[in-house]
């Protein structure tokens, strides 16, 4: 009777989730037409960061990029010939190409093994997984079946990314426009522990912050100093720092250390530290690496189910930078 009854549910779920044409990501999405994909993914993601390590920051941003701008559908890849696809929007400007560089690898090796299967979404969310676990970070499940999208648009891009300036209240508007929590938010933020960050992005806080202040008074003044030192005014456009100067190469908690010591880099990462519903989550993110590894494994899962396309919808790219057709 039991059992009966929860093959009846299971039979009324999936006919309610085909009829709302709902189909839900899953672990072992390609468990039958492309079993070895994790492996493959992971083999050619190992290569390229042992080439340049920009690979991680690169890619777990692009990843980011990608999901908040029309779901995770791969539409940040999309190469246009006329530069009015989303990667050309101004906010795309500092993507990494070897973001780019590893999605299209891992593609060409795992359309090598199964092709025309694996979606371009969902090579880049394997990615970005493990670009961290290759690094320092937590290992966790991804979750599979995401569709390329068939819309990749530059004027789609504003509004939806959140920018260094950003205040709590922002910031926590346009995660939770993507159904991500506080708690999520300030753990993704996390992601800043590795990678660079241009000096015109933060200039603003060393130098004109506003008409009392020159510099901004929630920045350490002695690693406003450090940054002045390495970004002075005016410098040219192309040099970056460091955004964990403590230990740039290793996915930890150190950035958010940097935040409790003020040196949090934007003001979208200090103001975590500043509000009282984010100050207790850094403050506990600070002291516990394996507190900050389960939120943010947890978070990373939350932020690659951002608007999916699964079942029909979209299609699976057989080149991760143009549609099929
Ligand atoms: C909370 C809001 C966020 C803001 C305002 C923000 C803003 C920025 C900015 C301005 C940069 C520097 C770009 C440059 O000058 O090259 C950057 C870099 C980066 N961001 Fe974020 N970000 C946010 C959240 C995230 C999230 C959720 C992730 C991923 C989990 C992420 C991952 C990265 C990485 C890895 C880099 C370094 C990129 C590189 O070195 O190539 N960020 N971010
Ligand atoms: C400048 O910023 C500081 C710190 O946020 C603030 O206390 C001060 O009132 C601001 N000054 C002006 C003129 O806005
Ligand atoms: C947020 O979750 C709701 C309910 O599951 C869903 O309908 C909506 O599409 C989600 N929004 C995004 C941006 O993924
Ligand atoms: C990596 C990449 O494609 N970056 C582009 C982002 O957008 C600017 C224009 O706004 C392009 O010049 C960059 O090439």
């Amino acid at each position: 009777m039991e059992i009966l009854w929860r093959r009846w549910s299971a039979l009324f779920l999936a006919f309610l989730m085909v009829r709302g044409g709902e189909a839900r990501l899953s672990q072992n999405f390609y468990g039958f037409r492309c079993p070895a994909v994790e492996l493959i993914v992971r083999q050619a993601v190992a290569t390229k960061i042992s080439q340049t390590f920009v690979t991680v920051p690169a890619t777990l941003r692009l990843f980011f990029h990608d999901c908040f701008v029309e779901g995770c559908d791969g539409s940040v890849l999309i190469q246009s010939a006329n530069g009015d696809a989303e990667k050309d929007a101004g906010d795309n400007l500092s993507l990494a190409g070897d973001g780019f560089d590893t999605v299209v690898k891992a593609k060409q090796a795992v359309e090598a093994a199964c092709p025309g299967v694996v979606s371009c979404a969902d090579i880049l969310a394997m990615a970005a997984r493990d670009v961290v676990a290759l690094s320092g970070g937590p290992s966790f499940p991804v979750e599979l079946g995401r569709r390329d999208g068939l819309v990749s648009r530059r004027w789609k891009v504003a509004g939806n990314l959140p920018g260094p300036e950003f205040s709590f209240n922002l910031l926590s508007w346009i995660f939770r426009k993507n159904n991500l929590s506080v708690t999520d938010m300030v753990a993704l933020s996390g992601g800043h522990t590795v990678g660079f960050s241009h000096c015109n992005r933060f200039a603003k806080r060393l130098y004109f912050f506003n008409a009392t202040h020159g510099v901004d008074p929630s920045l350490d003044p002695s690693y406003a100093q450090q940054l002045m030192q390495a970004c002075p005014a005016g410098v040219d456009p192309r040099v970056a720092v460091n955004m964990d100067p403590v230990s740039p190469t290793v996915f930890d908690n150190g950035y958010f250390r940097d935040l409790v010591n003020r040196r949090g880099m934007f003001t979208s990462d200090q103001v975590l530290f500043d509000h009282p519903l984010s100050k207790p989550i850094v403050n506990g993110f600070a002291v516990s690496g394996p507190s900050f590894s389960s939120a943010f494994a947890q978070a990373m899962i939350r932020l690659g189910r951002v608007g999916v396309k699964t079942g029909n919808v979209g299609e699976i790219r057989r080149d991760c930078t143009r549609f099929n057709s």
